[in-house]
């Protein structure tokens, strides 16, 4: 399907500032002054803004541990992200998530999530909101390799498959859990049989380039809100950093990542394709470069000078009120 103009370089904006703002984390983490653990995610970016471009705030997302840019492809506010990350009182979550449990429900970011394969199950949930409600609303999971191996994730296909629920499954393969490599640790020959196995139709894409995975997604989204049940998206694309911020990645080959990021970086190969198919111009995408940039300095130098949560604030929202 055509893109539009704006929408494409709403698209670029995206993933252009989740790499500003992965790249400087990787920086500013270095300093000391953010605590708790940071997993980057910069080299998937059109994964998370190609789904993300194919949903509205009326939908529900649900990241991994990896949620910086599946946060900022939903929309959510970069300097409260920032805030957050650094244990803001100003933060996104008042300075209570840190990095790995950052959410924004009005932007229907249900939320990072620690525990791996945990997010599936949740989303069916909102599904199945969906689907009682009828308000139209598709819940999207994101898995990595390593979560498409556990038992929570089979029995949130199943269930979805079962109720019949607007629940799209996408499975980010970016070529290792922790430190074991997909090829070892996802048994299925074929791991896109497998989620086809369940059931579910699967759309494959090329995790490097927006345009595929925003088509997959595209016809994934519209099966699921369509009233058809589950649907999936497959997509490979690997990570730039380390597992976690601090890994010394001795399990990948030397060069592995310079080859990546100077041959099949989707940000270039969004530009590549943008430019010489003359859709876009290279000094509107540079511009976007520079104004991405800038935000991301902003947002560090705002949660550097921001308080932190007052002690008091430890009592406030320990329980749920109804
Ligand atoms: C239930 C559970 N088991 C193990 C861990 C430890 N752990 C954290 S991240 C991770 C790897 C996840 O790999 P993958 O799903 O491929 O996501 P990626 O890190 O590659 O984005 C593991 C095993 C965990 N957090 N939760
Ligand atoms: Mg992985």
């Amino acid at each position: 399907m055509q893109i539009s103009r704006q929408d494409m370089l709403r698209a670029y904006r995206r993933m252009s500032t989740i790499r500003a703002f992965e790249e400087r984390l990787h920086v500013e983490n270095r300093t000391g002054e953010i605590a708790g653990f940071i997993h980057l995610y910069a080299g998937q970016e059109a994964i998370a803004v190609g789904v993300c471009e194919t949903l509205t705030d009326r939908d529900y997302i649900i990241s991994t541990h990896r949620g910086h840019g599946h946060s900022i492809a939903k929309g959510c506010d970069v300097t409260a992200m920032m805030l957050e990350i650094y244990g803001r009182r100003d933060g996104m979550c008042k300075g209570r998530s840190g990095s790995m449990h950052i959410a924004d429900l009005e932007k229907g970011m249900l939320g990072a999530n620690a525990i791996v394969g945990g997010g599936p199950p949740i989303a069916v949930g909102a599904a199945i909101a969906s689907k009682v409600k009828k308000d139209g609303s598709v819940a999207v999971s994101f898995s990595g390799d390593g979560a498409s191996n556990q038992g929570t994730v089979f029995e949130a296909m199943n269930m979805a498959v079962v109720l019949k629920v607007p629940k799209v499954f996408v499975f980010e393969n970016n070529g290792y859990s922790e430190h074991t490599g997909a090829s070892y640790g996802v048994g299925a020959d074929d791991p896109v049989k497998r989620i086809a196995g369940f059931g579910i139709p699967v759309w494959q894409a090329d995790g490097t380039d927006f345009f595929s995975v925003h088509e997959a997604a595209r016809q994934a989204t519209e099966h699921a809100r369509s009233g058809n049940g589950p649907s999936a998206v497959y997509a490979e694309a690997m990570r730039y950093f380390g597992h976690f911020e601090g890994d010394p990645q001795l399990y990948r080959a030397k060069g592995e990542v310079e080859a990546l990021r100077s041959g099949n970086d989707c940000l270039l190969n969004f530009r590549r394709r943008t430019i010489e198919g003359a859709l876009l111009e290279a000094a509107e995408l540079d511009e976007i470069d520079r104004e991405t940039a800038e935000t991301v300095e902003e947002a560090v130098a705002a949660a550097r000078a921001a308080p932190p949560p007052p002690p008091e604030a430890v009592l406030e929202d320990v329980y749920a009120t109804y």
